[in-house]
């Protein structure tokens, strides 16, 4: 064992926090480089391996870029309210306020020990008033902006806990906690209108250096869809609806129509004889999320209304039918069902026996959903795809009975909770004044300690008399505050705002410092936020430019998502499953950047991957051969006055692979490929040991140049090993502010190259070329090598290829 280990990473974190080493200095804005992870949840089960693998490597990224000379601001902090430390606090008694900040404790301790270069003076975290405070701001200053309202909508219900619960809290329609069927209840809540900025949300994202995975995902949730809304009138009645398609050119194969549910008109609709069985239907519909109903494989299932409608481009009396595949959140709530065309058409109108009028040409059978021509459709017959839309909504347009439409998958951000767990929403509601909001000299609207917060149906703040009765800002009569509190993504989605200006306590940042700081220029995180926080961070980064506090229009430009660790069964890692893997253990036995290294070099960085530990063992031993090695070199640091000023073979062989592995770390590391970044380190290691292991008398000052660049390009990954390997060889100040090496491009080529040669299509002799060798050379050389010379004997060469630096081929016979 050599001597690297846990001491060797206090002793250097103790300095570096004393010598204030990565302290960021704000003055120097030119060449900022504003690195972020995202913050961690103060969970009880402390930093497990997942955090390392998210935290380390971008350390060891962003220590390379201050190497290469960019003032890096690397912040840290937490996301701090939400649900699981409040459902802790039901189970155990604690108060979520006491175990979070218990929580954050070890954390930070954890953090700390692994020893990146994190600004802790700008730590921030959510839940403390001091940054609350800025949240309840920003919701204020879109609620003047009308970006923040308040309506009914639905939502989870417990009948049996009696409480809201969040989507991620009800599984296959049941409660998580008791098993009870999950119901849908109307209740009061505040929502962000994120849909005004759907537009900008899509089109920016082509702009995006983002996973292109991600930027797919939102862009499938953000769903834009061109197409038309169609007025249907009901036969023998005053009422019409529109319907909303995107594939107006089937429109004279509409054998139905069907309503969602819970669209106001069913009632309306459905004739005395249908009444029981519509009113049945719509109670069962009541209970299935939206995802159920959407569903490809799911049975489709509906009712008829007993009315009928009229088709406005051809007078085609049409049934009406209700059925729960049609959502009343999307479009106009009814669809105009083309079966022959339409996959759930299709499959409907067979089980209710309904008809299946063709009107596109193509394909065996049906349904046949792709654009064809049109046939069966009276005056357009003959025309294809976007021609015949275009022809058909003029035509309802003159007839106002239709006009083109687009429709947004993506809903109004609902953020308000029944929860006491989290920044209170800062509005008075007064008899007098209605809706008022919190002037802003009297934010933050603290969050109260003593509150009863089990559930029982009603927002916990609700109870807490001291905390909702309040005078009203206007008149100064009674009031109640508002008892929901925010939902914590509203928190996150603007806290890299926060960081670079974390202890400004006269505005949520200064303007002037952040545009200079932001974007972020690489944000890195799970890829489950793909449509939540990384929307919300968009949305309200595009909300907060055009008020003219921010002058950049995306919070994010580059982000890379890190890979999950797996546990060593190929699981999530989780408590419950006892398969998670504490990074404590390793650390003490050997050393965090052992272990960091470990993660670089087991998984690929966006891949990750289950657990195993079959190397660190090896990674153990790369450290301590490396401090072997240049441990065997002391004499020519010390003196490098034996300085030759030509490179022999041997040391022109070392130059080569200490060029060759700069070159190459730098590439693969910038491009998060940390994994070969360490491979090429252990080359280097090996062909320094051939070098020192095989010369009596080495070219010291040409030795030390390489043992420096070795140093300083492990530093990334090993930061404390290096540290100490850079102090003990009698370097000064720290490897950390020395510059990153850059590569000699000249001796990257080679004197000689090899070369392999095919006769016939098989190898059979290998030479040596000088680089600088013609084509010509090269055939000459080949064709008087002894071993090809006898394999061609008695043969014609027909033809001789060569390709440059790798191959000769000659075709003999
Ligand atoms: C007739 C039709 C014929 C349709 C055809 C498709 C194919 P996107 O692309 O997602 O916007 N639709 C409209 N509103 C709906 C709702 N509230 N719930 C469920 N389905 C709804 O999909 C638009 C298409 O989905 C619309 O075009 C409509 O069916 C259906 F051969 O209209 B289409
Ligand atoms: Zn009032």
């Amino acid at each position: 064992m050599g001597n690297y280990n846990i001491k060797t990473d206090e002793k250097w974190q103790s300095k570096w926090e004393k010598d204030k080493l990565y302290k960021f200095d704000n003055s120097k804005l030119d060449k900022k480089l504003y690195t972020l992870e995202m913050f961690s949840y103060p969970s009880g089960s402390k930093l497990h391996a997942g955090h390392w693998f998210n935290y380390g490597p971008v350390d060891s990224w962003a220590r390379m870029k201050r190497m290469e000379g960019y003032n890096v601001f690397q912040p840290m902090g937490f996301d701090a309210f939400g649900l699981p430390a409040e459902n802790y606090a039901i189970k155990t008694g604690i108060h979520p306020k006491d175990s979070t900040f218990k929580n954050i404790e070890t954390m930070e301790k954890q953090l700390r020990a692994m020893g990146a270069m994190f600004n802790w003076e700008n730590e921030v975290i959510t839940c403390s008033p001091d940054y609350y405070k800025w949240t309840q701001w920003v919701f204020l200053k879109l609620y003047e902006k009308g970006l923040a309202y308040k309506k009914k909508a639905p939502v989870n219900w417990c009948p049996s806990c009696n409480t809201v619960l969040a989507n991620e809290q009800v599984l296959d329609g049941k409660c998580e906690r008791c098993d009870s069927a999950v119901e849908k209840k109307d209740l009061e809540q505040w929502f962000l209108k994120i849909t005004d900025y759907a537009d900008e949300l899509l089109e920016k994202l082509d702009d995006l250096d983002w996973p292109e995975r991600t930027k797919a995902m939102q862009r499938h949730w953000i769903g834009k869809s061109t197409g038309a809304d169609v007025t249907f009138k009901v036969v023998d009645s005053e009422i019409e609806f529109n319907v909303f398609t995107t594939r107006v050119d089937t429109l004279f194969g509409v054998t139905y129509v069907v309503l969602a549910p819970e669209n106001e008109l069913v009632d309306n609709l459905t004739t005395d004889e249908h009444k029981t069985e519509v009113e049945a239907y719509k109670i069962q519909a009541q209970n299935q999320s939206d995802i159920e109903r959407q569903s490809i494989t799911r049975e489709k299932t509906g009712v008829f209304t007993g009315s009928y409608a009229t088709n406005p481009i051809n007078g085609k009396k049409v049934p009406i039918w209700v059925g729960d595949y049609v959502l009343n959140t999307y479009g106009t709530g009814c669809v105009m069902a083309v079966p022959a065309h339409d996959e759930r058409d299709f499959a409907f109108a067979t089980k209710y026996s309904l008809p299946i009028d063709r009107v596109i040409e193509g394909g065996d059978s049906l349904p046949f959903t792709d654009y064809g021509k049109l046939v069966n459709s009276e005056d357009f017959n003959g025309l294809y795809g976007e021609k015949a839309k275009e022809a058909i909504v003029n035509k309802l347009e003159e007839t106002k009975f239709g006009k083109k439409k687009t429709n947004y998958r993506l809903r109004d951000w609902l953020v308000s909770r029944q929860r006491y767990w989290g920044a209170p929403i800062p509005i008075v509601h007064c008899d007098k004044c209605g809706t008022v909001p919190v002037p802003y000299d009297q934010l933050p609207v603290e969050l109260p300690y003593n509150v009863e917060f089990s559930p029982d149906g009603e927002s916990p703040l609700a109870k807490c008399d001291d905390f909702i009765n309040t005078t009203c800002p206007v008149c100064g009569g009674h009031a109640k505050r508002e008892a929901d509190t925010l939902d914590t993504f509203v928190c996150s989605s603007w806290y890299y705002l926060r960081y670079p200006d974390n202890k400004n306590d006269k505005e949520p940042f200064n303007k002037e410092l952040i545009n200079k700081m932001l974007p972020v220029d690489k944000y890195v995180g799970g890829p489950e936020h793909a449509c939540m926080h990384l929307l919300y961070a968009r949305f309200v980064t595009k909300a907060l430019r055009d008020m003219g506090y921010l002058n950049f229009d995306e919070p994010f430009k580059s982000l890379v998502h890190q890979g999950l660790i797996l546990g060593p069964d190929g699981l999530k890692m989780s408590k419950s499953k006892g398969n998670t893997i504490s990074p404590d253990d390793y650390i003490n036995k050997y050393g965090s950047d052992v272990f960091r290294m470990y993660l670089m070099f087991g998984f690929d960085y966006t891949e990750g991957g289950a657990w195993s530990d079959d190397t660190i063992k090896s990674i153990a031993r790369f450290v301590d051969r490396v401090e072997r090695i240049i441990g065997s070199c002391e004499n020519e640091i010390t003196d490098a006055s034996n300085n030759k000023t030509s490179m022999d073979k041997e040391e022109k062989e070392l130059n080569y692979v200490r060029n060759h592995t700069i070159k190459a770390v730098t590439e693969d590391a910038d491009k998060f490929q940390f994994n070969t970044s360490i491979a090429r380190m252990m080359e280097f290691t090996n062909a320094l040991s051939k070098y020192t292991a095989s010369k009596s008398t080495k070219n010291s000052a040409f030795l030390k140049e390489c043992i420096v660049d070795f140093i300083k390009l492990l530093a990334p990954f090993a930061p404390h090993f290096s540290e100490e390997l850079w102090e003990l060889h009698g370097f000064n100040s720290s490897v950390f502010n020395t510059k990153w090496p850059s590569f000699d491009k000249k001796a990257l080529v080679k004197d000689e190259i090899e070369m392999a040669i095919q006769i016939n299509g098989k190898v059979k002799a290998k030479i040596n070329v000088p680089s600088s060798s013609s084509e010509d050379e090269i055939k000459e050389i080949s064709l008087n090598n002894e071993d090809v010379k006898k394999h061609i004997e008695g043969k014609t060469i027909r033809k001789v290829i060569v390709i440059k630096n790798r191959l000769v081929n000659i075709v003999a016979n």
